[in-house]
């Protein structure tokens, strides 16, 4: 799968998924390593991660307006794609430009993050929301495969108090690990249960996490009607061996949320090594956001 992250937050996170050898990462941003238009390969993971350094520009319409061509950055780059952008950044104006130029050769998604936009000025208010709201048109237009929306806002009122160094980090490292598990999980046989696809319209989609028994779900997006959901449970082997309840606890869950909202809801059950056990969630909507 291939990583291309765009601005600050899309290539800090870019770089958390780099550890994993599944992610081939493409980092774009103003000025990161060094001044060159074109850095190429550098670094321990060699050619999985490659930078490109744009010229910094002062507002989003230069950026939107001198998007290189980035032929021989991308070359190669094939199959499925997730773009990394954060909103509000001047930066995050190239991002129409330079999908234009893979999106022939790959299957797009987006992963938005939406900032604390009470924080933001008028102006990067203003761009935040036309970034937000074109993504959205693109994503309900089929133009774009998924578009994952997650808010900053949530990620941290699921962990709590959250230093000032360290904070990007932290929220990075809980959207990381999610959606990294994710991936794992739609890449392996479930014990029980099937990860269905959505439908064709369901195209916003977002994370969360619960514990097993269901009892609150964390999502990191605020999704407004859900549609469609998947529960990916990721649960010790030796206890999928051994306790009788579970199964009953999981279809207890999952008919729940089928019958009190009205949607439609699939599950996978995943054996694995780890001692503690954990439910990633994917909820879908086609409703604009
Ligand atoms: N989750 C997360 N959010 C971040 C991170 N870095 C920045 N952000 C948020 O993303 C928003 C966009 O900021 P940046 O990513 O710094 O901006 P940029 O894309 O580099 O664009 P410029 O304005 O051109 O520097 C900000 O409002 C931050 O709140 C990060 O590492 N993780
Ligand atoms: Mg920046």
């Amino acid at each position: 799968m291939n990583i291309v992250g765009l601005g600050q937050a899309g290539t800090n996170i870019a770089e958390i998924l780099s550890q994993y050898p599944q992610y081939n990462i493409f980092k774009i941003d103003a000025g990161i390593e060094g001044d060159f238009d074109f850095i190429g390969q550098y670094g321990e993971t060699e050619d999985r991660v490659k930078a490109y350094s744009v010229k910094r520009q002062t507002d989003p319409e230069e950026y939107e307006k001198n998007v290189p061509s980035m032929k021989s950055f991308f070359r190669g780059i094939k199959g499925e794609t997730l773009f990394i952008v954060g909103g509000s950044g001047h930066i995050s104006a190239m991002c129409l430009r330079i999908m234009e130029q893979i999106k022939d050769k790959c299957e797009l998604s987006v992963l938005y993050i939406r900032p604390d936009t009470s924080l933001l000025s008028k102006n990067k208010s203003l761009h935040e929301k036309a970034t937000y709201g074109i993504l959205q048109q693109f994503a309900r237009s089929g133009l774009l495969k998924m578009l994952y929306l997650v808010s900053n806002t949530n990620l941290e009122k699921i962990l709590g108090n959250v230093p000032i160094i360290g904070y990007n980090s932290k929220i990075n490292e809980l959207l990381v690990s999610t959606i990294h598990m994710i991936n794992v999980f739609k890449n392996s046989e479930p014990v029980m249960g099937k990860i269905e696809d959505p439908a064709e319209a369901s195209r916003i989609a977002t994370f969360g996490i619960s514990d097993i028994e269901g009892n609150e779900e964390k999502s990191f997006f605020s999704l407004d009607r859900t549609k469609e959901k998947c529960y990916i449970y990721s649960i010790n082997e030796e206890r999928l061996k051994t306790e009788g309840d579970l199964r009953k606890k999981i279809v207890a869950t999952v008919k729940a949320q089928a019958e009190t909202e009205d949607m439609k809801v699939s599950f996978g059950v995943f054996p694995t090594n780890y001692e503690q056990d954990y439910c990633y969630i994917l909820n879908y909507t086609s409703i604009i956001q």
